[in-house]
């Protein structure tokens, strides 16, 4: 049987890690989050279709094509975050579980960037812990997926 697809999609600038602003998003680069994802992923028994666009409408595209394709969507929708309705409803159009994350502690940064669209989507949202909040989303993500298997399992 082939492993549970999770789509890990990142927007606008987040192509620029590495050199981007790094006393807040650090030295890692997107190839560096790339790699981490897909050991992780190995690790738990996922596969990861890693992806970055800068194009909110592509955003969108990529969404709609999880559904019947992923078990899952881990997202960092950057500046998109604050803005986009249209990125939301088709999250809430796939139906799939969603992982918000962040690289910085949106909250500790300017008021703009505190209310997120997105969250209204999603399962759970991860913030500040660095480009780890990927790998730490890819376990939570392993358990959603095993909650929703086995439904009356507790543990
Ligand atoms: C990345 C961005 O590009 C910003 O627009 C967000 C987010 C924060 C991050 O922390 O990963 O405000």
């Amino acid at each position: 049987m082939n492993p549970p697809l999770i789509a890990v999609l990142n927007g606008p600038n987040l192509n620029m890690l590495g050199t981007r602003e790094p006393e807040k998003y650090g030295r890692a680069t997107l190839d560096d989050v790339e790699a981490l994802c897909a050991e992780t992923a190995d690790e738990l028994g996922l596969a990861i279709d890693f992806r970055q666009t800068n194009g909110e409408g592509e955003l969108v595209t990529w969404v709609q094509e999880c559904r019947g394709r992923a078990a899952g969507i881990i997202i960092n929708p950057a500046g998109y975050t604050t803005t986009s309705i249209a990125l939301l409803d088709a999250l809430l159009a796939v139906g799939l579980p969603v992982i918000e994350v962040h690289i910085t502690n949106i909250h500790r940064r300017e008021e703009f960037r505190h209310h997120s669209y997105v969250s209204k989507a999603a399962t759970g949202v991860i913030a500040g812990l660095g480009i780890r909040g990927y790998a730490l989303a890819m376990q939570a993500m392993a358990g959603l997926l095993e909650d929703a298997e086995d439904p009356d399992d507790d543990e």
